[in-house]
């Protein structure tokens, strides 16, 4: 916990631990007692709020509750995988690495998956790595909450990816070890062991599990990581899951459980690729050194506390006032923006439009499996030249650019597109990485520094040059950057209730569940009137009728798919009994949920 100056007792950065606390919900779903009161904070109060949390994921290990990132064990499966990981890089033709997930998780799959294989070209071995996301490639740019509920979907993609394979391994990543679509997948594993060997990363306890049916299944998450649990005592599969505490938002898995993805299976993957190029043998303390150097990025990137809030204000004001934030990165800095913006919808009910990331070189640059989807819509726009054409001409001063960046990156280029921004808003911003020392890239970079409003340089040591971790570091530092400018901007619009997002979206089994459980909390009113107020606002009726109340959540989540402000109305229908009618003017008229609702709640 070194370096940080908002000082919490221990037993309030810990008390998620305690087995009184929330007792019924799984850790990725409690809510972080840290942040209850984040919709109320500052700009800056909430950057400190998000640091602590961040810092949470680097908790020793405290009593035989929680496995932590450090824990002796997760450090030893890690290692394992490594070896494993290993031994397919030097059979490239007959076995691969595959790793795979929902949302975030699919997205993470992928980042990791082209980091990866990028590493392995410049060693001159042979990609190994692929990733499967629920939903396909689009679901990489835009929300596609639903195939997460869908094993069978799960099941045919992997078939596909590794078609002709002898070994592989399987990575199914769900950080609350709870998506039918990976337990799908992990269960065809364990079906087709002389082939596959399944790990699981996840972050709740083999116990928290989910263990709800899963349609036409005989299996649950919870029974497949029993049975994995089984396998793991003789190595034949691995579990990867500790905890790294609740979520700022409750639920969000895409920020400490993204985060803490990508940590885990780049330290596995960067030992082995050091094992094969320089025959560095994969050792513990190799594993650890490098978990804490990501540990050490925390600190670098909130070390700009006061750099993030100017950013974290800007959107905010962007979004109060119904402008748009763009990210336009460079290299894969850029596809953190992608990645970051794409979970708006999801996470805050945003508008595509709300935030928006651009590559330079667009597709190219991306290199997905189905290559360009631009004829998808214009929202799969990506490239930075789609920005000139289609975004700049509109741009004003109400909007928030952050240009984002390192010194490797093509300088006038960066120049180039900073003063087409400049012509239209002042209100551009960059987000910068430099190496110790680097002078020459200090001087062209103040070119750009005059033109933007605010410049948010993390400057990294030479000892992540040397131990060629940089890439790792930066990208990472970038995704906590974004994530605490999407997060705090969307809290300072009023989109979150103490640390609750209630507008989500109600695609999934899980998010459907989550919504029941919080209407319950803020209404005080039982299970089932919950669920009865829940189905009224997705069917937009006062009555419900036979056949709305005996179909299964499936059918309900389909439906949610075209119906807005599910959740605010099935609360103000709880809290004052009024029609559905009443509660949708009511809600036009206050479109601020937070403050919709607040004359019930205190
Ligand atoms: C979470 C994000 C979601 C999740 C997805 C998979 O912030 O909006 O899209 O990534 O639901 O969750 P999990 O627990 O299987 O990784």
């Amino acid at each position: 916990m070194a370096g940080l100056d908002w000082t919490y007792g221990v037993s309030t950065l810990r008390q998620w631990e305690s087995a009184d606390y929330e007792p019924s919900l799984p850790v990725s779903e409690k809510s972080n007692p840290l942040t209850c009161d984040i919709d109320r904070a500052s700009a800056y109060s909430i950057v400190k709020m998000l640091q602590v949390c961040d810092s949470q994921m680097f908790q020793k290990e405290a009593g035989m509750t929680y496995q932590r990132l450090l824990s002796d064990q997760v450090v030893k499966t890690l290692m394992e995988v490594a070896k494993r990981v290993e031994v397919i890089i030097k059979d490239p033709q007959e076995s691969c690495v595959v790793m795979s997930g929902c949302g975030t998780s699919g997205r993470l799959a992928f980042l990791i998956s082209s980091g990866s294989n990028k590493a392995l070209s410049q060693l001159n071995q042979s990609e190994v790595y692929s990733y499967i996301i629920a939903g396909g490639d689009r679901a990489l740019l835009s929300s596609q909450e639903a195939p997460e509920d869908d094993p069978r979907l799960g099941v045919l993609s992997l078939k596909k990816v590794c078609e002709g394979k002898k070994r592989v391994l399987f990575i199914g990543i769900s950080c609350g070890l709870s998506a039918p679509f990976v337990a799908g997948q992990l269960d065809f594993c364990l079906q087709h062991p002389e082939v596959y060997t399944p790990v699981l990363v996840g972050f709740n306890p083999a116990h928290q599990a989910r263990d709800e049916p899963i349609q036409d299944c005989t299996f649950t998450f919870h029974s497949v990581v029993q049975r994995m649990q089984e396998l793991a005592k003789s190595q034949k599969a691995f579990l990867i899951n500790p905890a790294v505490g609740p979520e700022a938002i409750s639920g969000s898995s895409r920020m400490k459980g993204g985060s803490a993805t990508k940590i885990l299976l780049e330290v596995a993957f960067s030992a082995a690729h050091a094992a094969t190029s320089s025959n560095t043998p994969i050792t513990h303390n190799g594993v650890l050194q490098h978990m804490m150097a990501y540990e050490r990025t925390l600190a670098v990137t909130y070390s700009q506390t006061d750099g993030i809030t100017t950013l974290v204000e800007a959107a905010g004001e962007s979004l109060r006032c119904s402008r748009h934030v763009y990210y336009l990165g460079w290299g894969s800095l850029a596809l953190l923006g992608l990645i970051d913006a794409s979970e708006c919808r999801p996470t805050f009910g945003a508008d595509y439009e709300d935030v928006r990331g651009f590559i330079r070189g667009g597709y190219r640059e991306l290199n997905n499996n189905d290559g360009p989807l631009t004829s998808l819509g214009p929202k799969f726009s990506i490239a930075h030249e789609d920005f000139l054409h289609l975004i700049l001409p509109c741009l004003t001063d109400k909007d928030t650019v952050l240009l984002i960046y390192t010194h490797s990156d093509d300088a006038t280029e960066v120049g180039n597109m900073a003063r087409r921004v400049r012509e239209k808003t002042p209100n551009l911003h960059a987000v910068y990485h430099q190496a110790d020392g680097d002078t020459a890239a200090s001087l062209q970079q103040d070119d750009i520094k005059k033109l933007c409003l605010s410049t948010l340089k993390i400057t990294w040591p030479q000892e992540a040059l040397v131990s060629g971790t940089l890439q790792h570091m930066r990208e990472l530092s970038t995704k906590l950057v974004l994530n605490a400018v999407s997060t705090g901007a969307h809290v300072l619009k009023g989109k979150i209730y103490q640390n609750h997002m209630i507008d989500l979206q109600v695609t999934n089994t899980k998010l459907y569940r989550r919504a029941t459980r919080l209407l319950q909390k803020l209404s005080a009113c039982p299970e089932e009137k919950c669920e009865e107020a829940l189905l009224k606002a997705i069917y937009r009726v006062d009555m419900l009728t036979l056949e709305m109340t005996s179909s299964d959540i499936t059918t309900h989540t389909c439906f949610a798919r075209n119906s807005t402000k599910v959740v605010p109305l099935a609360l103000v229908i709880l809290l004052t009994g009024w029609s559905l009618v009443e509660a949708e003017s009511h809600l036009k008229q206050q479109p601020i949920v937070r403050e919709a609702v607040a004359q019930w709640m205190w």
